[in-house]
């Protein structure tokens, strides 16, 4: 088994982490201190291939790997997980999604735009009722002529204010459970179509959540997506693709936990000495350093099956379950090597506890997760 990224994916690797740091760092720390939309920082994302990374040329995207688009994701992560969260959604809740099942009119009219970056996706399942419990959708589509009338309500929807474009799931046959779900693209400024106030979240605090009500809010019958009654599985097969995404941002945020105290230890003296002399704090890093490498390689492991066309849905779980535990432990470590500093917004740290904590419960909690693994290794 090969580990070792390619020319291309080094480069990939090389370009955003340069990008990263010359051009989303520098705004990182005020845009979290007052929850502000990196609206530049997407459009020049959009320009450079980021946002439609997957997407087939075709189709206006990067025609890239999924070992590509973890590595960028990791890179861009490590400096702002609330950029890596937009650029996520987008990559690979919305456009693998419209690539995957979209019909061609779909992908003409909608997932373009998106590839090219030009319009910003959002995925609407969660509901105020139906988190986890996903069969559950509340959220109705009734159909009248060429038109389905949607009414209901989703909730912690990422992208949910500054979204062109909407894949929203809503009960079409409430008798046939999850087989009555259909997947349908809304755009915003339908009538009927409304979005609430963003939320004051913990963390990932740039990038925008939250709730859309619809409200007899008409969508033509071409903006179905797959076929009626197919939305669930549109939903949890998209779902599966869209862990590579968080995984990639929990290890890229795990990097920066531990590159950050790598730095401090070196730097802070105590007992006459650096703490990077201290055994306590060597036992911290050596341990931040294998679960960070090993997050990286189930991450990339997993993508690279999905590249060669094999079974991986078991393994984007493990990455996304390891990683984002990994992330919240490495920010805890990385806070108590700071001491005092680490409590504080001045260093880093504190940012990637708050920001790593959602990656162990958005597109799946931990607890879904080894759902999905349990189920997936009893059955093998
Ligand atoms: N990939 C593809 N299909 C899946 C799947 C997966 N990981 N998990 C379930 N399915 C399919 C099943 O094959 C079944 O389809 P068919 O009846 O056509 O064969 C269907 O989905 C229902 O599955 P099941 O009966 O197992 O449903 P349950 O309600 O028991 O459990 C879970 C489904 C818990 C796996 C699902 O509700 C889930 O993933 N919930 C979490 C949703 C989530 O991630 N929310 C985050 C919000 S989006 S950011």
């Amino acid at each position: 088994m090969n580990f070792s990224l390619t020319e291309e994916q080094k480069m990939i690797q090389e370009m955003t982490r340069d990008f990263a740091k010359t051009e989303i760092a520098p705004s990182a720390v005020e845009r979290d201190k007052n929850s502000e939309f990196p609206a530049e920082i997407i459009k020049k994302m959009g320009e450079l291939g980021l946002m439609g990374m997957m997407v087939d040329p075709k189709y206006d995207g990067a025609g890239m790997d999924t070992v590509s688009y973890c590595v960028a994701m990791m890179e861009i992560s490590k400096v702002d997980a609330a950029v890596g969260v937009i650029m996520s959604v987008n990559n690979s809740l919305v456009n693998f999604g419209l690539q995957e099942w979209g019909s061609e009119f779909i992908k003409k009219k909608y997932l373009k735009p998106l590839a090219r970056g030009e319009k910003l996706g959002a995925f609407a399942l969660s509901e105020p009722e139906a988190g986890s419990d996903a069969t559950h959708q509340q959220t109705t589509a009734v159909k009248d002529g060429d038109h389905w009338i949607l009414n209901g309500m989703k909730n912690w929807i990422t992208n949910g204010s500054t979204a062109d474009y909407y894949i929203v799931m809503a009960q079409t046959d409430k008798e046939k459970r999850h087989h009555g779900i259909t997947a349908f693209l809304v755009e915003k400024g339908t009538p009927g179509f409304t979005h609430g106030v963003p939320e004051d979240k913990l963390g990932i605090k740039s990038s925008d959540t939250c709730s859309l009500s619809f409200d007899n809010c008409r969508v033509p019958e071409e903006n179905v997506l797959w076929e009626v009654g197919k939305g669930f599985n549109f939903a949890m097969n998209t779902l599966n693709g869209g862990r590579f995404g968080i995984a990639s941002q929990a290890v890229g945020i795990a990097m920066a936990s531990f590159e950050a105290s790598v730095k401090y230890a070196k730097q802070r003296k105590t007992f006459g000495t650096e703490i990077a002399n201290h055994q306590a704090i060597q036992f911290k890093i050596a341990d931040m350093a294998t679960k960070t490498e090993a997050a990286k390689l189930l991450t990339l492991q997993a993508a690279g099956l999905r590249d060669e066309g094999k079974p991986y849905i078991k393994e984007a779980s493990m990455a996304k379950l390891f990683s984002s535990e990994v992330a919240v432990k490495n920010a805890l470590e990385a806070i108590q090597i700071h001491g005092g500093y680490g409590y504080v917004r001045e260093y880093l740290v504190e940012r990637y506890l708050r920001d790593a904590k959602i990656t162990e419960i958005y597109e799946g909690t931990s607890e879904i997760q080894r759902i999905i693994i349990g189920r997936q290794v009893l059955r093998d």
